[in-house]
């Protein structure tokens, strides 16, 4: 009888049982979904091209603040969609990457999977400086009928709170007079990597020349106060290429000369 009752399936995630995993769980798939979803539509506008990547926003406000979605396809060969989630979910590598940062700490690790993070963010004039406090989770997409569906990673970036770093509460007014530091952003990021396998001929071992990762980044970033519309989008136009560019060589330097981690 007690065996009855006994779950059947073992825990996908140690993160299962930490009080922000049903917010997880939920915000997971839906930028999965959102980032499997096409940029065909007519309402993206592309606004960078370089090689194999394409960058596309819509223009959105909230309250007078630029919210731009964006959403970006690259194609990078000899590296895996686990590999590339790997570099851009652990706190050992991102600052050898991730140019818009001054400090970052992981707050809390729930799991092999799942960390928060701070991040205080360089400074862009003459706004004032943000800081970042977020889950984030890697994961392999689970059961699909898509038998391609077992080659797809993601990470997922999504605000949080946490007590040991409160959001000054003392009101925009006062904050953005210099007494609160920092303003905070809240964000959505999602990664999504599939590995594409070129069958080698004649059954030989699967090389790097075999590989091919398909990227798509989106990104939501709520400047959460004052910020010039003009500055702040001269800023992500420059800003996201950079980053897209230089996170993905950085990861295809960093396996060329390894085993391939599927
Ligand atoms: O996804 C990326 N990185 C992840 C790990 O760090 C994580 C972080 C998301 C970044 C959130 C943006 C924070 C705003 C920082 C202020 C801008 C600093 C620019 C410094 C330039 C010298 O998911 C890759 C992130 C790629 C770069 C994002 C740039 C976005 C700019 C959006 C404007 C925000 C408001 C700025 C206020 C003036």
């Amino acid at each position: 009888e007690r065996l009855k009752s006994m779950p059947v399936s073992v825990p996908r995630s140690q993160a299962q049982s930490h009080v922000l995993w049903p917010e997880i769980d939920r915000i997971t798939a839906e930028q999965l979904h959102y980032a499997r979803q096409g940029v065909g539509e007519g309402v993206w506008e592309l606004f960078a091209e370089d090689g194999e990547m394409r960058m596309y926003k819509r223009e959105e406000e909230v309250n007078g603040l630029v919210v731009d979605p964006l959403k970006a396809v690259h194609t990078v060969k000899g590296v895996t969609g686990f590999e590339m989630c790997h570099y851009f979910f652990s706190p050992d590598y991102r600052l050898d990457w991730e140019t818009t940062i001054e400090q970052m700490k992981v707050l809390e690790k729930v799991s092999d999977d799942t960390m928060i993070f701070l991040q205080i963010h360089k400074r862009v004039w003459p706004a004032s400086q943000r800081d970042a406090l977020f889950w984030s989770h890697l994961r392999q997409v689970p059961d699909s009928r898509d038998p391609d569906a077992q080659n797809i990673w993601i990470v997922c970036n999504h605000s949080t709170e946490h007590h040991s770093a409160p959001e000054k509460s003392n009101g925009k007014y006062i904050r953005e007079k210099s007494n609160g530091k920092y303003i905070r952003v809240f964000l959505t990021v999602a990664l999504v990597c599939q590995t594409m396998i070129e069958p080698p001929k004649n059954g030989a071992q699967i090389t790097r020349d075999d590989l091919t990762c398909k990227i798509t980044y989106c990104s939501v970033v709520n400047p959460g106060g004052w910020a010039p519309a003009s500055v702040l989008r001269a800023v992500y136009k420059r800003e996201y290429p950079k980053f897209l560019k230089k996170f993905t060589h950085y990861v295809y330097d960093q396996c060329k000369n390894k085993p391939i981690r599927f």
